[in-house]
C-alpha cells in the first residue's frame, strides 16, 4: 500500500552552493506540503547510521564523509503517491542521467554529490522521517 509521505534531505553540496531556496520552491511548486523541516548537520556516526543499508557498497565511506561534511536540510513531505512523485521530481541518482528539469539535473554536479535525497519506499520514508523528527516537530 502506498502512503502519502516521503522524506528528503537537501545534501551538503546543494546547501553550500546556495540552492536551499530554489529547491524548496521547486518542491512546493510541485505540490508537496511540508510536514516537518530542519536545518542541521549529521555527525559521521549519524550519517553512517542513516546509510547503513549501503555499508557493503564501495562508495559507503565517501558517502558518509560527504554527508557529514556540512549542513543539510531534512524534511517530511506530503502529497498523493509521494514516493514515486518525489523520485520523479528529483531525477536519476546520477545527475548526468537525470531528466531535464529535475532537481538533480538542475543543481547536482556528480553521482556522489547529487544535491538531494528522496526515500525509495513507504517503509524507508517512515524510518528516515523518524530518524530526524519527533512527533511534536510535525505539523
Ligand atoms: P538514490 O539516492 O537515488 O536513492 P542510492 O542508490 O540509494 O541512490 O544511493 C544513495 C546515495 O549514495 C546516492 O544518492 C549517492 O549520493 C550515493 N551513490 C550512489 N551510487 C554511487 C556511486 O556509484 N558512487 C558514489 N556515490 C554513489
Amino acid at each position: 500500500m502506498s502512503t502519502n509521505r516521503t522524506f528528503t534531505m537537501i545534501k551538503p553540496d546543494a546547501v553550500a552552493n546556495g540552492h536551499i531556496g530554489s529547491i524548496v520552491n521547486d518542491i512546493t511548486k510541485a505540490g508537496f506540503k511540508i510536514i516537518a523541516l530542519k536545518y542541521t548537520k549529521l555527525s559521521a556516526e549519524k550519517a553512517g547510521e542513516f546509510y547503513a543499508v549501503h555499508k557493503e557498497r564501495p562508495f559507503y565511506n565517501d558517502l558518509v564523509s560527504f554527508m557529514s561534511s556540512g549542513p543539510i536540510v531534512a524534511a517530511i513531505l506530503e502529497k498523493d503517491n509521494a514516493i514515486e512523485e518525489f523520485r520523479n521530481l528529483i531525477g536519476a541518482t546520477n545527475p548526468a542521467e537525470a531528466a531535464e528539469g529535475t532537481i538533480r539535473q538542475k543543481y547536482a554536479k556528480s553521482i556522489d554529490a547529487n544535491a538531494i535525497h528522496g526515500s525509495d519506499s513507504d517503509e524507508n520514508a517512515q524510518i528516515e522521517g523518524d530518524f530526524f523528527f519527533s512527533a511534536d516537530e510535525r505539523f
